[in-house]
């Protein structure tokens, strides 16, 4: 046999992550550290075993059974291998747990376990992010006896106990816009509430919660009259039956994850607050799996540079490693500064929020969490998917090919950008940021404060420009709403 190109190996994604080691160093408790390693160094681990199984066995995806062999409804869900080692492991490694510890860092020790296992997970850290986000919600609702029944489970350290909880907010009318919510919540004449309608995607199917909007019967149209709603999806081992799967997804990535067309049918269900404003209700979650976005989106970064780089060590061209070869030398490094921009902003957002929650945070950090938390999201979402498809092309035609496994690194990047609020939605997000509880002005401080640090003349005139537009709106009404929504992916971008 002739030539044979050497694979890319990938380096560990603990001990041999620069970028995170150096945050930790920097931001993170002694104390603690002894801890969090041994968790990262664990899910490193775990990491680099499955990429070295994802080299030798073929890709599956989850599998659903409607139909038992004598005619029973089961809707049965197979899952892949990492999503069954998922609950043991990130309980054992206490992802969530570990984030709703009360000190300012938690959130920041949780965060860097997500960064390390994401690309392991086959994106069980969808699930795991909806459940962080619901414990957060409940929290926020002080409704004790769902705290006091939940909590436990979505936040156990133990796979026997642990609860994953779903997220279901879109419907055929709208994932952006869900003031079209059609699905009703009906009161029994004991005074349970429960659900009737359609959940066009549901990720985390096979959890055994979920927080839902729907409208209270008899209420009216629009967003501010939907309830958010806590469900229980199972009766002991079995799925109630007033939850149908309908189908699965056929997905263009993310193909490991069961995501779901579902069928509410009186599935019983307990208001976490008042019968209205869910939106309101729900916001803590949304911007806590947001943040899981910008985490996992610079995960994938990580994950395709590292094995770019590693790849330009062992391919020959023209006479030299492909690394020693001066433009492709530069590539590698414009990718690189892209992604540590991109990985500051979004761990800048997890150590903002850890602050936030514990009570530590000045005006400002909480008024710069508010922003930055959309922006690291739109951001940090857009980049994966074109820096994934630079990291493709490094490898030429490797990089194109099915089981070199690289592909999957740019079809599951493009889901970043849709879910969790699409980048247009995140760019009204902003705005909304910027024009809330008088933010501006503790924002434009905080934002000239970093502009003074950046030293980068061209970006600082963009981002006053932008800020002197929406404050021009603010302030005095001069620009018409559609003009200043029309602009507003230029001035989040520009911002983040
Ligand atoms: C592996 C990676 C991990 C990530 C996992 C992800 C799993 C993905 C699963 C999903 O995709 S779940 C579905 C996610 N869906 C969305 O993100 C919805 C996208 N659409 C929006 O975000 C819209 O902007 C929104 C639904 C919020 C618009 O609704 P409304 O009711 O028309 O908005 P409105 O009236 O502006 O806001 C209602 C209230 O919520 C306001 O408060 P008040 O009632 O007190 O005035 C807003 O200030 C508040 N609000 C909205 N967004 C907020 C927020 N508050 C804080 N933070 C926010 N982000
Ligand atoms: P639309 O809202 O119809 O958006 C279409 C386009 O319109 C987008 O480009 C959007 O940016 C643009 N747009 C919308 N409003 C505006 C505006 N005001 N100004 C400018 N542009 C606008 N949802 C859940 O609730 N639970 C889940 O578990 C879940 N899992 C998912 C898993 C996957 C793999 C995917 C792909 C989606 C999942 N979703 C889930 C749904 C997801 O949150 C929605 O697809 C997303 O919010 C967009 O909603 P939509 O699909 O209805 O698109």
């Amino acid at each position: 046999m002739g030539f044979l190109q050497d694979a890319p190996q990938l380096s560990h994604p603990y001990r041999g992550d620069r970028l995170l080691i150096a945050l930790l160093d920097r931001v993170f408790p002694s104390k603690r550290r002894g801890a969090l390693d041994a968790d990262l160094d664990a899910l490193a681990d775990y990491a680099q075993m499955t990429f070295e199984r994802s080299q030798r066995s073929v890709r599956r995806k989850p599998v659903l059974t409607q139909w038992d062999a004598w005619g029973r409804r089961v809707d049965r869900v197979e899952l892949t291998t990492a999503w069954l080692e998922g609950p043991e492991l990130t309980t054992r490694h206490a992802i969530l747990a570990s984030g709703h510890e009360s000190h300012e860092h938690a959130r920041l020790a949780e965060f860097a376990r997500v960064y390390v296992y994401h690309i392991a997970s086959e994106f069980y850290t969808c699930p795991l992010a909806m459940t962080d986000g619901a414990a957060t919600a409940l929290k926020a609702s002080g409704n004790t006896s769902l705290i006091d029944r939940a909590l436990p489970h979505l936040l156990s350290r133990n796979a026997h106990d642990f609860w994953l909880s779903g997220q279901w907010m879109t419907e055929n009318t709208g994932g952006s816009d869900v003031g079209n919510t059609e699905t009703v919540a009906k009161q029994d004449a004991d005074g349970q509430w429960r659900l009737y309608g359609r959940k066009w995607f549901s990720s985390a199917v096979v959890g055994e919660a979920a927080l839902a909007l729907a409208r209270p019967e008899g209420t009216g149209q629009g967003p501010a009259a939907l309830a958010l709603f806590y469900v229980e999806t199972m009766d002991g081992v079995e799925r109630k039956p007033q939850l149908i799967i309908d189908r699965l997804k056929d997905k263009l990535g993310t193909q490991e994850l069961p995501t779901a067309e579902i069928h509410l049918d009186g599935l019983p269900a307990w208001p976490l607050g008042e019968l209205a404003h869910g939106v309101r209700q729900v916001a803590p979650m949304l911007n806590v799996t947001r943040t899981w976005n910008a985490i996992c989106a610079v995960a994938s970064m990580a994950r395709a540079i590292g094995l770019a780089r590693d790849y330009a060590r062992r391919r020959q061209v023209f006479g030299r490693a492909l690394i020693e070869q001066p433009l492709h030398g530069q590539t590698l490094a414009d990718m690189q500064a892209e992604f540590e921009g991109a990985f500051a902003l979004a761990f800048e957002v997890a150590y903002l929020l850890g602050r936030v929650e514990q009570q530590v945070a000045t005006l400002q950090e909480t008024a710069s969490l508010r922003l930055l938390t959309p922006l690291a999201k739109l951001w940090t979402g857009k980049m994966a998917v074109s820096l994934c498809s630079e990291a493709l092309e490094c490898f030429g035609g490797a990089g194109y090919i099915e089981d070199t496994g690289l592909p999957q690194l740019l079809r599951d990047a493009q889901v970043y950008a849709i879910w969790e609020g699409t980048t247009n939605v995140l760019s009204l997000d902003s705005l909304r940021a910027l024009a809330g509880n008088n933010s501006f002005a503790a924002l434009r401080k905080v934002i000239a404060g970093w502009l003074s640090e950046a030293h980068n003349a061209q970006a600082s005139f963009a981002v006053h420009a932008a800020l002197d537009a929406t404050a021009t709106h603010l302030d005095a009404q001069k620009i018409e709403r559609s003009v200043l929504e029309a602009g507003a992916r230029g001035i989040a971008t520009t911002l983040a």
